[in-house]
């Protein structure tokens, strides 16, 4: 064999066996074996050889060109296997791990204070009530003895439609309003719902939950008002609560109250109550005088703050996982 042709050889092995990445082992093949490769550009100098020598040259360039190019399959076998092999590692899925598991959702906090006053006014006889958020003037304000110059119907309270025509319901008290234009007494009826007033911050949220309670028979009275609150009061708090109430005034009872739960060395306000006015019965044509009604509303998310000692308001509405799902 010439020098040349087994410098060539024994340097082209030596690279293709180094090769560790499959593009420049592909490269190589080219610069080697390819059209225009150097053992290729060999076979072509055959033509101007003698033919004594042509053939003995030829057959050892032929046998070079086998060698390399087994050599070079055989590397890039070994190249692919590796590339395989390091990759199917790396994308191993260990099926013994332990699975993420599912969350378990919860009820909102309110929703579960919403539901445990529903449940003890529904075992003492009452029915739940929904109505419309969106409500007029007369349902939401006039029917309930509200009168024009009432600070209640002060833009800075009420969100109102810009033509003026509705209005987003300030209490729940409109749910009961069309419940006794609809029925007659016996009336004894809970109104839970959304709520909205012109109103944001620490302690009050533009929308926000009441229940409204309403009893209308013959001779209910006050006596009735402060028994029935009471057994809510103790059952809701699962104690015996020390209850205070004091003269308040709302427009639509009379006498009105502010009920107040002794909470540690404090009163707290818990809610509004009071005899329903006259005005009121007469407005939804129930004769005051042959029938009497008691009426109490309370914010629910005052009562799910004490229930849950919350000492902010606006982790109700945050939505805030850390904070909700603390009431699984
Ligand atoms: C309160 C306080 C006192 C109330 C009155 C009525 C109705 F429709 F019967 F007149 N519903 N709710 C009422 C009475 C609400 O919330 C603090």
């Amino acid at each position: 064999m010439s020098n040349d042709l087994e410098e060539l050889s024994s340097k082209a092995a030596a690279e293709i066996e180094g090769a560790t990445d499959p593009r420049v082992l592909e490269q190589m093949r080219v610069d080697l074996l390819g059209k225009k490769g150097r053992v290729t550009e060999l076979l072509k100098q055959l033509g101007g050889m003698a033919p004594e020598q042509r053939k003995a040259f030829g057959e050892q360039v032929n046998r070079v060109k086998e060698t390399l190019s087994a050599a070079l399959e055989r590397k890039a076998q070994q190249l692919g296997d590796a590339e395989l092999a390091r990759k199917l590692a790396s994308e191993t899925i260990d099926v013994t791990l332990p699975g993420r598991g599912e969350d378990v959702g919860a009820l909102h906090p309110v929703t579960r204070t919403i539901r445990r006053i529903e449940r003890i006014f529904n075992s003492m006889g009452f029915e739940s009530v929904q109505g419309p958020e969106i409500e007029d003037d007369w349902h939401n304000f006039q029917a309930l003895n509200i009168p024009e110059s009432h600070p209640a119907r002060a833009m800075q309270d009420t969100f109102y439609a810009l033509d003026g025509s509705r209005l987003l319901r300030t209490h729940t008290s409109p749910v009961q309003i069309r419940t006794m234009k609809q029925r007659k007494p016996p009336i004894r009826i809970i109104c839970p719902g959304r709520v909205y007033r012109v109103d944001f911050d620490r302690t009050h949220s533009p929308m926000f939950h009441q229940v409204e309670g309403l009893y209308v028979a013959e001779n209910v009275g006050l006596a009735d008002l402060k028994h029935d609150l009471m057994r809510f009061l103790s059952l809701f708090f699962e104690r015996d609560a020390e209850v205070l109430f004091r003269p308040s005034y709302f427009p639509f009872v009379e006498p009105g109250a502010d009920v107040h739960m002794r909470w540690g060395d404090r009163w707290l306000e818990l809610l509004g109550c009071g005899v329903v006015h006259p005005n009121v019965l007469s407005a939804v044509g129930i004769d005051p005088e042959r029938y009497t009604g008691y009426a109490f509303g309370m914010g629910v998310e005052r009562l799910a703050m004490l229930r849950y000692g919350v000492d902010d308001l606006r982790l109700f509405f945050n939505n805030d996982l850390r904070f909700l799902e603390q009431f699984r």
